[in-house]
């Protein structure tokens, strides 16, 4: 895929070292001594599984060196460093991402050939670590591959979750869940780091107490401990020497309590209680953007970022810099308010355990931390009731109390006694019950707070934060999300990587920006032959995996027509679907239609109690077996569902797109990313103006984009003046046989009940306005339907696309963050080779 890079050893020489060299034949002699001494099998016992690990063993041995200068240079220089506190990393498979970023992976390609093994086989075999949930785990991976590649030191913190995200299964149509055993077989690229475990507090009370200098501290004494494990995982840089880590945390159970309750002869509880620690870091917590007040998540989030503060605070006192400084050694980025409770924390750790002032403590708080919002949607905002969180971490309730109190005086001091607007500002809720609002904690407590596309940000500062954006309106940015083009460009669409690189060279992987060079190659018909050429190719992959996965059968020569993400409402997959109903109703009215042949492609998980979004898929499914087996409709549509969408799965999709489906209800959608992905691959985007959907229609050219819907604005006014979606179903007779079909049994065997949950929604609430935005979005699907038949339009548009799409390179975006936010330089790493001149 590209040059190899000749920083190890030299290649030319025949005294390579097995665990750093590069050449084809080092490769191979590493890969099998692996096998050997690594897995303890010879090729005639070795399974595919044990081929790949013992692939992953040798390049995690050539990540070796260069992880461990980073950390010597970030030591020995005491780095400014960022610190990404997240609960979700969803980092996808690392053996591909890691070739490809080590710039050998046709050289190990060519040794696996050699050795009679096909490489795809085992990038297969890896378990997927799904650490997250959608969009926002996935933006963390992504900025942690763009902050090693432009050489920031970072630290990735987060939760090494036993069990991530359930595998999805498709039984009868409905949705399955499965428990996620990622780690059953080992994971060959994280290293465990026990000598680093620390104590992490639970419970109890607190107590004044008089320390040494006769002044009065407070103590808590906990009702229980839980010890926390590092697990550490390189994560390298492209085409760099830069390897950062990604430090998950694992709950264990200290040695010293279960000690007392062996002594007393209780030897169950002594068990019992490794078993109640063990269970913190079980499982990762399946919702994307509903908040659940279960305890257990609360333990899990104040947990790791105990975890996280008490560490930097370790890397601190080992540099043997003052703690005055903390806000100066690091940059901390609270990802959504899931590790808001740090605000609170380093106030602890400041005051309690490092007996500072409240004043030098507060103002280290306040610029250590930036936030940034993930979401508008209220159902996602999270709240912890009094009880809960005063049981749970009471000495926290406490700071937060004193953090409010001064804060609220603040307010008073510029706006008066302007009661309303206290209560709104408050970080208690006392509207209906009483509860902490993270998101003003982690307002007050940072210094910079960001939304994640421009429509987004501005809709918090006009909305959810408005009263906060009143209060310090120099906090407010915006920072648009942005992907990593290593991922999902050069290592999902290599063949695309090939054609942009033979006509402007490989600049383009790390400055996105120039790729914006082969827009004069837009209308060239031999360029345009190539581009159709693989895009075909990568329609014929995908449809094969489909026939695979779901026994349907496509016509790569079809519109590959597609919508993958999370099942919600607001992302409005029941509307693409009265889209494949009213295509359906059209051919069988008139069966011999000349319509521009359609293959819908659904995928996505849908939160495991999330009952209407579960009813969506099984709506999908039941369209899907009436449309698909229809013989009057024959190769014109297909609806398919592919099951269990994941990063390892999404790959192959992205590159087969011809038509991206972005149609989330104006104003609901933050950003998307997903969206991204498949422009840069060459799809065009059929969308909503939401999120960052605007900047790409911007981008890419108005004339090149397929808009529809109502506006951010439209929606607010026409829930103002009384929505009323069931008129929109009386006055239009295509949507009434769609929903009528829905409703009648006609997808159900006759069933009237199993969609009436769906139907009732939508005709008398429709939360989304898909009664609203259907005719819209018809019309407009039946301009992309048109345009497809315009062969050289389409493609000169496709090119395009890809042409205009580096400003969403996370590269972009964490150049933004280090320049507005964090204030961080790059530290490049040499090898030990460079630096000598000699190998
Ligand atoms: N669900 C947003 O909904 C955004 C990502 C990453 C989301 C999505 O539009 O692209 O974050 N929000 O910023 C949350 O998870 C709270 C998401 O992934």
């Amino acid at each position: 895929i590209q040059e190899p890079q000749l920083q190890g050893q030299d290649t030319g020489m025949q005294c390579e070292d097995d665990r750093t060299g590069i050449g084809v034949e080092t490769l191979k002699r590493a890969f099998l001594d692996n096998l050997f001494y690594v897995q303890g099998k010879f090729p005639a016992l070795a399974t595919k599984h044990d081929y790949y690990m013992a692939l992953a063993y040798t390049v995690r041995d050539r990540l070796l060196q260069r992880w461990v200068n980073t950390a010597a240079i970030y030591t020995q220089e005491g780095s400014r460093t960022v610190a990404y506190l997240s609960a979700e990393f969803l980092m996808g498979p690392h053996l591909g991402n890691n070739l490809i970023n080590l710039g050998i992976y046709n050289q190990v390609q060519q040794a696996m050939t050699e050795l009679k093994l096909d490489l795809k086989e085992l990038l297969a075999k890896e378990e997927e670590p799904g650490l997250g949930n959608g969009g926002l785990g996935r933006l963390a991976a992504c900025y942690l591959d763009s902050l090693a590649s432009l050489e920031i030191p970072t630290l990735g913190y987060g939760i090494r979750y036993e069990f991530g995200i359930f595998d999805q299964l498709i039984r009868n149509g409905w949705q399955v869940e499965k428990t996620d055993k990622w780690l059953r077989y080992g994971n060959p690229w994280e290293i465990a780091r026990p000598e680093w475990a620390v104590s992490v507090k639970f419970g109890g009370r607190t107590e004044a107490h008089k320390n040494a200098q006769g002044r009065y501290r407070v103590r808590w004494i906990p009702h229980k401990v839980v010890l926390g494990i590092p697990y550490d995982t390189p994560i390298l840089g492209y085409k760099v020497n830069t390897a950062n880590t990604l430090r998950l945390w694992k709950a264990e159970a200290p040695e010293s309590f279960d000690f007392e309750a062996f002594n007393r002869g209780n030897y169950y509880g002594a068990v019992d209680q490794k078993v109640t620690s063990e269970n913190l870091t079980k499982v990762l917590y399946p919702n994307d953007e509903t908040y659940e007040g279960k305890q257990l998540r609360l333990e899990q989030q104040y947990f790791f970022v105990s975890c996280a503060l008490q560490d930097m605070l370790r890397i601190m006192l080992r540099q043997k810099l003052p703690l005055e400084q903390f806000h100066e050694k690091f940059a901390v980025q609270l990802n959504d308010t899931h590790p808001a409770i740090a605000v609170a924390e380093l106030m602890r750790l400041l005051l309690d355990e490092h007996e500072m002032d409240w004043e030098p403590a507060w103002e280290i708080t306040q610029k250590t931390f930036g936030y940034t919002n993930h979401t508008l949607l209220p159902e996602a905002l999270e709240k912890w009731s009094l009880k809960l969180f005063s049981s749970l971490l009471p000495r926290h309730l406490e700071i937060i109390y004193e953090i409010n109190w001064r804060f609220l005086e603040q307010v008073r001091h510029k706006f008066g006694t302007d009661e309303g607007r206290i209560g709104r500002l408050s970080l208690i809720d006392e509207n209906d019950g009483k509860f902490v609002r993270m998101a003003h904690l982690a307002c007050v407590g940072s210094h910079k707070i960001n939304g994640v596309a421009a429509l987004h940000s501005e809709l918090l500062q006009k909305t959810t934060l408005l009263d906060f954006y009143e209060f310090f309106p120099e906090k407010f940015t915006n920072i648009t999300n942005g992907v990593t083009p290593r991922r999902w460009i050069v290592l999902s669409n290599p063949k695309l990587t090939n054609l942009i690189t033979s006509c402007i060279g490989d600049n383009w992987i790390k400055h996105l920006e120039d790729v914006q060079r082969i827009e004069t190659y837009a209308e060239d018909p031999g360029f345009q032959q190539e581009w159709q050429q693989i895009k075909r190719e990568n329609k014929v992959n995908v449809a094969e995996i489909l026939l695979d996965r779901t026994g349907v059968k496509v016509d790569p020569d079809s519109l590959f027509d597609i919508q993958v993400k999370r099942i919600h409402q607001y992302k409005r997959q029941h509307l693409n679907i009265l889209h494949a109903i009213t295509l359906y109703n059209q051919i069988k009215q008139n069966p011999n239609l000349d319509i521009t042949p359609r293959t819908l492609i659904f995928a996505g998980k849908a939160a495991p109690g999330y009952y209407i979004a579960k009813l969506i898929i099984k709506l999908i499914n039941s369209v899907a077996e009436v449309v698909n087996k229809d013989r009057d409709i024959g190769d014109r549509l297909k609806v398919v569902f592919l099951p269990d969408y994941n990063v390892k799965n999404s790959q192959p999709i992205y590159p087969a797109a011809d038509l991206s489906e972005q149609i989330s209800t104006a104003g609901k959608e933050a950003s998307g990313t997903g969206n991204m992905k498949f422009a840069m691959n060459g799809a065009l985007t059929i969308g909503t103006l939401d999120g960052a959907n605007i900047e790409i229609r911007n981008a890419v050219g108005a004339e090149n984009f397929f808009l529809f819907g109502l506006t951010t604005e439209d929606v607010g006014a026409l829930r103002l003046t009384g929505y009323r979606p069931r008129e929109y179903y009386e006055q239009n007779p295509q949507l009434k046989q769609a929903i009528d079909q829905i409703a009648s049994g006609y997808f159900s065997h006759g069933d009237r009940s199993l969609f009436k949950p769906l139907v009732d929604l939508l005709l008398d609430k429709d939360p989304f306005m898909l009664m609203a935005d259907y005719q819209p979005y018809i019309d407009c699907q039946q301009q992309v339907s048109q345009t497809y038949r315009d062969r050289d339009r389409w493609l000169q548009m496709s090119i395009l696309n890809t042409a205009r799409m580096g400003k969403f390179s996370s590269d972009r975006a964490i150049r933004e963050y280090c320049q507005q936010i964090w204030k961080v330089q790059p530290v490049p790493v040499q090898l030990a080779a460079e630096k000598t001149g000699d190998g």
